[in-house]
């Protein structure tokens, strides 16, 4: 329970409360934020990344965990496999089964090709299941992808590849349409129009949401459609290296299943990587708001077969996983918390800062006051800051946090805190992989015949993402991948089949003089229950 610093400080917070609530705490300063970030943001600790030393990306810097990765050893020994034993043939292979991979399927599948998705877990199993605020598009009067752009471009610290944001921005409208058409209940108010609301480094409300559970609304929503067109889901299968033909080309996977360990052949004329993010190797001791399977596996299988990265260097840690009670440490706050108007506190009841700040920034912030500043507010396992959700009510009225946010509602309400009366604690949580695999506009990487799509994807948002972009990234790029990889399928003839790609790379790996036990794509957490 609650020790006694966590309740003097909350009676500070609930005396502060009202003042608080219609307090308008300043926007920082560009230098401001760019010295908040140099001094606390984890990307900037150099301790904490390591240099490539083999690989398309040789000589930049990853996280030191990412590049145990990169650089270890292939789980399979490419002299043991026997590639004319086909077990799958197929035009497009999709891998993973999250909201980008299940896009893509839908699409290859209107398409007409033969499109099939294998996923180590289950299909839904995703961080696209995790996503609670909304989904992003500038589809109200007072908005355009323009204006979409430069929030989203200047939020990414000018970073983004401008095709790849054009795209996801001038893209966005006609997606929200797509899934609406498909059966997703966003929130619409009493005349059927959608309800919207900010996020942080948002200049007009464009965040759509199906309460605060968008991202299972919908991917509940994409499965029912995969499910429903009958395209071949492969469950508890993992690829665990990628097939070139004799061209270079992308030709298929080598698949493990997970409970037996069965080698499978998967032949494919294109294939798409849709595998997510990174959160599970909890970069720098954070912990995670995602999905178990987050792995990275998608920049091991590309980057073993010669694919660049681009940004691999960028994480996000969302500002609010939740810091107390610990059954639900790290687990994700959602923005929308602050959208609606609670504020971020700390120990002394002082709000310290905008709550609708860029994520980095944020992010930032909250380390700060709970380090150098001295400022946060000790739990029995940490430290967090406060986020004052009664301060919803007090703004939008009663019954607003039961309507918009019910599942941060019952998400507290388990451990008996009841988030209209009483604040929560909350510090930054590893979020989102901001890099990933470098692709054009089209969604193919620089081996061709092989696309990326989703949270795999490194280049979309620059060097910091925006709420509610990457639901909107997993839909605009899994269709593009699943549209493009499909047209793809029609003119390729594909060459034999070849791993020689792994053994060049261990050769790579000798003659940098990197000796490792550690075998990749790593599949699960270092936590799992192994046999
Ligand atoms: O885009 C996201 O990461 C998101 C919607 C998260 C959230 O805070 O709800």
């Amino acid at each position: 329970m609650y020790t006694n610093e966590m309740l003097e400080s909350m009676k500070k917070v609930e005396a502060a409360r009202s003042a608080n609530a219609v307090l308008e705490p300043r926007r920082m300063t560009a230098e401001e934020k760019e010295t908040l970030l140099a001094t606390y943001h984890p990307d900037y600790k150099q301790g904490e990344f390591a240099v490539l030393q083999i690989g398309a990306n040789k000589g930049e810097k990853v996280p030191t965990e990412l590049a145990e990765l990169l650089q270890a050893n292939s789980r399979v020994n490419p002299a043991e496999i026997d590639l004319s034993k086909v077990d799958y043939d197929v035009d497009v292979l999709v891998i993973g089964g999250g909201g980008a991979g299940a896009s893509a399927a839908i699409e290859a599948d209107n398409n007409g090709a033969s499109a099939m998705i294998v996923t180590k877990l289950r299909i839904g199993d995703a961080n696209t299941m995790m996503a609670e605020g909304g989904i992003q598009a500038a589809d109200k009067e007072n908005d355009s992808p323009a204006i979409h752009y430069l929030d989203a471009f200047g939020g990414g610290h000018f970073a983004a590849k401008p095709e790849l944001l054009f795209k996801l921005v001038n893209e966005a409208p006609e997606a929200i349409q797509w899934l609406n058409d498909l059966g997703v209940e966003f929130d619409k108010d009493e005349n059927g129009t959608m309800i919207t609301t900010h996020g942080g480094g948002t200049s007009r409300k464009r965040m759509h949401a199906a309460k605060d559970y968008s991202g299972a609304e919908i991917m509940r929503t994409l499965r029912d459609e995969v499910l429903n067109r009958q395209i071949p889901v492969v469950d508890f299968t993992a690829a665990i290296e990628l097939i070139l033909d004799e061209n270079g080309k992308a030709a298929g996977a080598v698949l493990m299943n997970m409970e037996t360990h069965e080698i499978l052949i998967a032949r494919a004329k294109t294939v798409i990587i849709a595998t997510g993010g990174a959160g599970r190797l909890h970069y720098q001791g954070f912990p995670t708001s995602n999905h178990y399977g987050a792995t990275a596996d998608g920049l091991v299988l590309g980057y073993r077969a010669g694919a660049k990265l681009l940004y691999a260097d960028t994480l996000q840690y969302h500002p609010t996983g939740a810091a107390y009670p610990e059954q639900i440490f790290g687990a994700l706050v959602t923005e929308k918390v602050r959208s609606l108007g609670a504020k971020l506190i700390n120990v002394n009841g002082e709000a310290f800062m905008h709550p609708l700040e860029t994520r980095d920034v944020s992010a930032a912030s909250i380390i700060r006051e709970c380090s150098d500043r001295g400022n946060g507010v000790h739990t029995p396992d940490g430290i967090g800051v406060w986020l004052d959700t009664p301060m919803i009510e007090l703004k939008n009225g009663e019954g607003t946090i039961e309507k918009r946010i019910p599942a941060m509602m019952r998400m507290f309400g388990k451990y008996g805190i009841d988030i209209r009366k009483e604040p929560i604690l909350v510090y930054p949580t590893l979020h989102y992989q901001n890099g990933g695999l470098d692709i054009t506009a089209d969604g193919m990487t620089n081996i061709e015949n092989l696309y990326v799509a989703g949270e795999a994807v490194g280049g979309i948002h620059g060097r910091n993402r925006l709420m509610g972009n990457s639901l909107l990234d997993i839909i605009v790029f899994g269709r593009n991948a699943g549209k493009n990889a499909s047209s793809k399928s029609k003119d390729v003839t594909l060459g034999a089949l070849t791993l020689e790609h792994v053994n060049k790379f261990a050769k790579e790996q000798a003659e940098a003089g990197i000796k490792t036990d550690v075998v990749s794509p790593k599949l699960l957490p270092n936590y799992a229950r192994r046999k």
